[in-house]
């Protein structure tokens, strides 16, 4: 059967499994909260990652149904860990393209965040830069909406969209995830390091944190701490993993 057949029944059905990546607060070592990314527990191929079927749920309104479900999920779990004595870790979101322009994004986050409970300010939204870029005015006037709501909103993949920067002086984020095609050259090219710390200094210019994405290595850690980068997130501090293990990285020192 085609992957996209097998994928619309297999949401209903709860096939689809969140994993979560911590991510640490560089200051104070500690681990504020975790990015969402889904994964799919296919009863016949095994547990797909997200390169084997997001893309395909891009491509048709199913990222909508997938987005949703994920954020349920996701409030869900952030919600029990409030419950573990683990308040104030933050659980983050990934939003498609096609979420923004889809119409039902603030509608839906409103719903969960409703029907679970979890305070907004621990709900954070990942949303790319490109796909911001890709209608400007729209996504502009969405996050604004969103951000009403009380919830965080974060550009993902930055670095990578083509934004000018006087469009992001009004744009309503609170932080810039630094694209990890930069993290991951921060020590060997001269040119990626440039782009890494001009991204930390204009977030820094613009009351924003900075996130680095993609940490692999102690050196490129320690070159992000040097240079002042709020938060650091990567296979050097955990791999995503399932719920059960995201909450007992949170109880230990990073
Ligand atoms: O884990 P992996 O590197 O294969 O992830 C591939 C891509 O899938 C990443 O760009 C990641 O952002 C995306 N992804 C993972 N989970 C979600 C999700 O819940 N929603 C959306 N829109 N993208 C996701
Ligand atoms: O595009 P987005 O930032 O949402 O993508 C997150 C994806 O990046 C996840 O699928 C995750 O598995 C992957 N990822 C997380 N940490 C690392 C890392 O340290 N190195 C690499 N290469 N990929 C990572
Ligand atoms: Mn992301
Ligand atoms: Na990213």
């Amino acid at each position: 059967m085609e992957l996209e057949t097998e994928l619309r029944r297999a949401i209903p059905a709860g096939e689809l499994v969140v994993y979560y990546q911590p991510k640490l607060d560089v200051e104070t070592n500690t681990f504020i909260g975790a990015e969402a990314l889904v994964r799919w527990q296919h009863p016949k191929r095994g547990l797909l990652q997200p390169g084997q079927f997001v893309p395909i749920a891009e491509d048709s309104s199913l990222i909508v149904a997938l987005g949703e479900y994920v954020l349920r999920q996701a409030c869900l779990q952030a919600r029990l860990w409030q419950e573990a004595g683990l308040g104030g870790r933050t659980v983050a979101v990934n939003v498609a393209a096609r979420q923004l322009r889809d119409g039902r994004l603030v509608e839906a986050v409103k719903e969960v965040l409703r029907d679970t409970g979890l305070a907004p300010a621990c709900l954070e939204l990942e949303i790319t830069e490109s796909s911001i870029m890709h209608d400007l005015d729209h996504a502009t006037a969405l996050l604004h909406e969103l951000k009403g709501l009380g919830v965080s909103i974060s550009i993902d993949d930055f670095g990578t969209g083509y934004s000018s920067l006087s469009a992001l002086r009004n744009f309503p984020a609170d932080k810039l995830k630094i694209d990890r095609s930069f993290v991951h050259e921060i020590e060997t090219v001269p040119s990626a390091a440039a782009v890494a710390l001009a991204v930390i200094s204009f977030a820094r210019t613009l009351g924003m944190r900075v996130n680095a994405e993609g940490v692999e290595t102690l050196g490129q850690a320690q070159c992000l701490r040097k240079h002042h980068c709020d938060e650091i997130q990567g296979f050097l501090l955990a791999r995503p993993v399932p719920s059960d293990e995201v909450q007992a990285l949170f109880r230990q020192p990073g």
